[in-house]
């Protein structure tokens, strides 16, 4: 495999409503962004996800764009993108861009043209469908609840939207559509941009009328057409989102030699603590033999047929101490053992904004304190149903999206930091501890594991390229296994859980590399008793 400078990168993700406000609007913007690229220089990272930026009318914060070619103008301007982009590259700081290309905003104005008329040259943009026997098409759902086909009363058509009504599909099939989009990429590759991180780009290839959303027998042709008239051949990098994909799949998208994408992100791991055939808002507790599992069969299915994404969060998702650690009486350690069991893999981790100071959920009690509209959705669509408040209530500060869009907290001072004005969301309280400033003034802080961790990945080849191997014979709750390359060889162990562990050491360690506990290499050998959360990394 020819070496590729995203492949011993690490990658931080923004969600810029929630970083940095600069003005006092409550929003967070691009010279918040701009203002703390020495901070992320620090950290270490290579590349910036940005969560969208451009033009839209904010149904889905930003997932749903009316203008491609805009910058929302609560983040700023086109001149402050440019800047961004610029100040970047100054740090070695690529810029990756958000391409959500499987809808648009009702609001954009292709939508609005297709909206018209059936005849509107526009029209055959999106998905239309005539009513069946004088109801819906057919029984594809949303993912924010509901029908997934909206009628539109002007023309008696449905039109199609896997996401909010406000989030309409595009027809893919309609090579004016595949046109436009790759125009648009040029556009921003034109600008400069590191890459791109495509949202939901397994629905592209779907077929409505047989219900077949993922997956579609499309997909792979229209990515090697993008491929082809866009970032092929341009050192990008490029990630997919692609929710349900197995070992096989992801083959298909990040094989070198299929020229399509970089990697993908995978989602096996996440749904590992949800009820089997459910949805995640049916909770079950973390089945700790099917999280190692079904890691170490990403870790070693993909051979050089594919590259790995490492990731516990993004801003879907929880936070991991707060999902699978402790983040009371164990924040610190639970959260250095979660960077630490990640960062020793194979892949390209991805970190997500406040994640690096072991930032965590924040519980509402009532449904006026959920901003996300899948939150809202959902939980009417429940109450409905006949679930309690109190259980739905319990599902959303366990799984809800907005626990990690609170905003980015960055010391002590009012709002923690983020704005002098009103936060369009609640900060979490715990901002007067867990910020920061405070985590650059301790030197066993969280933020530090992190920057070690990048650093070792910088500095060892073993980290990028080194072979994984799971160590079978450990307690349930020991997830160990080894990297190695050539004569090099290390060891990474980790206690999930609260309990204390016993382990016993391969061979003798012979250097202490990462971990979150006072430890020196004489005393890791034999038979060893693991601390609480107790995570580290050793040569051996
Ligand atoms: O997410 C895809 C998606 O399906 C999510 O809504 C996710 O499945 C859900 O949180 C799990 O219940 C992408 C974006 O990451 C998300 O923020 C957008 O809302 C969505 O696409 C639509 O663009
Ligand atoms: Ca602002």
């Amino acid at each position: 495999m020819k070496k590729k400078w995203w492949q011993n990168s690490v990658v931080y993700q923004i969600y810029p409503r929630s970083f940095q406000d600069t003005n006092g609007d409550g929003i967070g913007d691009l010279q918040g962004i701009i203002r703390r690229l020495d901070y992320l220089e620090n950290l270490g990272i290579d590349a910036i996800w940005l969560s969208p930026v451009y033009q839209s009318p904010n149904d889905d914060n930003g997932y749903d764009i009316s203008n491609y070619e805009e910058i929302m103008s609560e983040f700023g301007t086109m001149t402050d993108m440019e800047e961004l982009i610029a100040e970047g590259r100054k740090r070695n700081i690529r810029i990756i861009m958000d391409l959500v290309v499987n809808h648009t905003s009702d609001e954009h104005a292709w939508f609005v043209e297709a909206r018209k008329s059936p005849e509107n040259p526009y029209r055959d943009y999106y998905i239309w469908r005539d009513p069946v026997a004088g109801q819906v098409p057919n029984e594809l759902r949303s993912t924010f609840s509901g029908s997934a086909w909206e009628f539109d009363e002007a023309s008696g058509q449905y039109f199609l939207h896997l996401f909010s009504k406000k989030q309409p599909d595009l027809n893919w099939e309609n090579e004016k559509v595949r046109q436009e989009v790759y125009d648009m990429m040029n556009f921003w590759i034109e600008k400069g941009v590191g890459g791109f991180r495509m949202d939901v780009i397994d629905l592209i290839g779907k077929l409505p009328d047989q219900e077949i959303t993922g997956n579609g027998p499309r997909l792979h042709e229209y990515l090697q057409e993008m491929n082809t008239e866009t970032f092929g051949g341009k050192d990008l990098l490029t990630v997919g989102e692609t929710w349900g994909a197995t070992p096989e799949i992801a083959k298909r998208y990040s094989d070198p030699k299929r020229n399509e994408l970089s990697m993908v992100f995978q989602f096996e791991h996440v749904g590992l603590d949800q009820q089997v055939g459910k949805e995640k808002w049916d909770l079950a507790p973390l089945d700790l033999t099917k999280l190692k599992e079904v890691l170490s069969k990403w870790q070693t299915s993909l051979g050089n047929e594919g590259w790995n994404s490492l990731f516990w969060n993004n801003h879907d998702l929880p936070r991991i101490v707060s999902r699978w650690g402790n983040d009371q009486q164990y924040r610190v350690e639970s959260a250095k053992m979660f960077a630490i069991l990640l960062h020793m893999m194979k892949g390209t981790p991805y970190i997500y904004q406040g994640e690096e100071i072991g930032m965590t959920n924040y519980p509402i009690s009532d449904i006026s304190e959920a901003e996300d509209i899948e939150t809202i959705n959902m939980y009417h669509e429940r109450i409905e149903k006949g679930y309690t408040k109190e259980e739905i209530i319990r599902s959303i500060n366990t799984k809800g999206r907005d626990n990690a869009r609170t905003p980015m907290q960055w010391d002590d001072s009012l709002n923690g930091g983020f704005t002098t004005g009103t936060p369009w969301l609640h900060v979490n309280p715990n901002y007067q501890v867990i910020n920061v400033e405070q985590a650059l003034t301790d030197s066993s802080s969280i933020f530090y594991t992190y920057q070690k961790l990048i650093e070792l990945r910088k500095q060892n080849e073993i980290v990028v390229w080194g072979a994984y191997r799971l160590l079978e014979d450990t307690p349930e709750k020991v997830f160990a296994y080894t990297r190695e390359l050539g004569a090099e060889k290390w060891l990474v162990v980790t206690n999930i859980s609260e309990e204390l562990n016993e382990f016993r050491m391969p061979t003798p360690a012979k250097e202490v590399l990462v971990a979150n506990y006072e430890l020196t290499s004489e005393s890791l050998t034999g038979e060893i008793n693991l601390r609480p959360y107790e995570a580290f990394a050793v040569r051996l």
